[in-house]
């Protein structure tokens, strides 16, 4: 009896780990293999070789670029080296970037490491960068503003605050308001893989104002990119392992409600919305296994897609760019300037195209 008893139990628990790993599996989108899709034109932007994990670009054709992150368990080429903050203009015919200088002398830059970033213009036209920062593996939300003449970042405040816990990204609603994803692995020293293998969706998304912090939603599955519709209606959340974009309607009192979700075949990583169309770029990883578990050999691949008409029944999903990781490796941030597409990736380069 007790023999039977323990091959039960054995036979459980061998269960549990199979359901356990066919849903990791699963979720990782291991078996993925991509079709290429190319785009003509295509430059490498020089001086981007360890990543442009986020970049946004301001309406007059400055993009901001957060380079250099070093994220726990994830690739680095340059670990030791701290993150910087890049400048490039895409008006120019063959765009270069260049460093921005940090001036006030509250942030420490050596441990420097920007993730996600947001801009906000205000009504007298001052352009505010905010920064994801994870100084000594903790997360603060760095509020810089922007001197176009100068080059330069002049630091005005280090945000902290509990439920800013493990940011991945942010989406400025005004200088110092802003919505945040916590995605629960940056967090310390190490890379939670056993958290991350059971997928306990313990990931949420914060509001932020110096008067009000609170949860607005959660129960994610690693929550990553997070936007804004034009119009400001609509807060676009990516749901990295589920592979969902979600939306949600934004009210005054900046609570968030649940509208639609859509599924994809990849990791959706950062979404950034075309100010013009209002379509979404989507930076994507196809198989999370080679972001996760990164080899020289079988490099993680690169893709982009395009949402159109999101509020609608019928939305038309594009992948716009492809390609298996020879070219361009991870990824996470795809946008639009006249007629060209910016894509940055996590630790490697980062690919200015043409669209068709
Ligand atoms: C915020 O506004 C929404 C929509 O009007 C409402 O349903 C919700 O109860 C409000 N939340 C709070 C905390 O007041
Ligand atoms: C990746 O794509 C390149 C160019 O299309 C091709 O030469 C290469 O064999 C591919 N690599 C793999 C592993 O499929
Ligand atoms: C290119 C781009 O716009 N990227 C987005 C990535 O996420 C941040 C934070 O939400 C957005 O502000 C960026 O727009």
């Amino acid at each position: 009896m007790a023999k039977l008893l323990l091959l039960t139990l054995v036979g459980l628990a061998l269960a549990l780990v199979r359901d356990y790993r066919s849903s990791y599996q699963k979720r990782m989108n291991a078996f993925r293999e991509v079709t290429p899709v190319e785009l003509p034109n295509c430059h490498f932007v020089k001086g981007i070789d360890s990543g442009a994990e986020d970049l946004e670009i301001l309406p007059n054709g400055l993009a901001f670029i957060s380079a250099g992150l070093k994220y726990p368990g994830i690739k680095s080429f340059e670990p030791d080296k701290p993150g910087k903050i890049l400048l490039m203009d895409l008006n120019d015919d063959n765009p270069a970037v260049s460093e921005l200088n940090i001036v006030g002398n509250k942030l420490d830059s050596a441990s420097f490491n920007p993730h996600g970033i947001s801009t906000f213009t205000d009504a007298d036209n001052t352009v505010y960068l905010l920064v994801v920062n994870h100084p000594d593996f903790k997360s603060t939300v760095e509020l810089f503003k922007f001197q176009e003449e100068e080059k330069s970042l002049l630091h005005l405040k280090t945000i902290r605050h509990k439920l800013l816990s493990s940011v991945n990204d942010i989406v400025a609603v005004g200088p110092e308001h802003f919505y945040a994803t916590n995605d629960h692995y940056f967090a310390e020293p190490y890379f939670r893989s056993w958290e991350l293998y059971l997928g306990l969706a313990w990931s949420y998304v914060t509001y932020y104002s110096p008067e009000a912090v609170q949860v607005v939603a959660d129960g994610f599955d690693f929550a990553n990119g997070i936007s804004i519709s034009p119009d400001g209606k609509y807060v676009y959340i990516a749901e990295l392992l589920a592979h969902k974009i979600h939306v949600y309607e934004k009210h005054a009192n900046w609570s968030l409600t649940p509208l639609k979700s859509l599924d994809f075949d990849t990791l959706v990583d950062n979404i950034s919305v075309d100010p013009v169309t209002g379509d979404l770029w989507v930076g994507c990883h196809p198989n999370g296994m080679k972001i996760f578990f990164y080899d020289s050999e079988n490099p993680p691949a690169s893709e982009v897609i395009r949402i159109q008409n999101i509020l609608t029944e019928d939305p038309t999903v594009t992948v716009v760019y492809a390609e298996n990781g020879s070219a361009l490796q991870g990824s996470t941030v795809a946008s639009v300037y006249k007629g060209k597409l910016l894509i940055g990736t996590v630790f490697h380069k980062a690919l200015h195209c043409e669209l068709q």
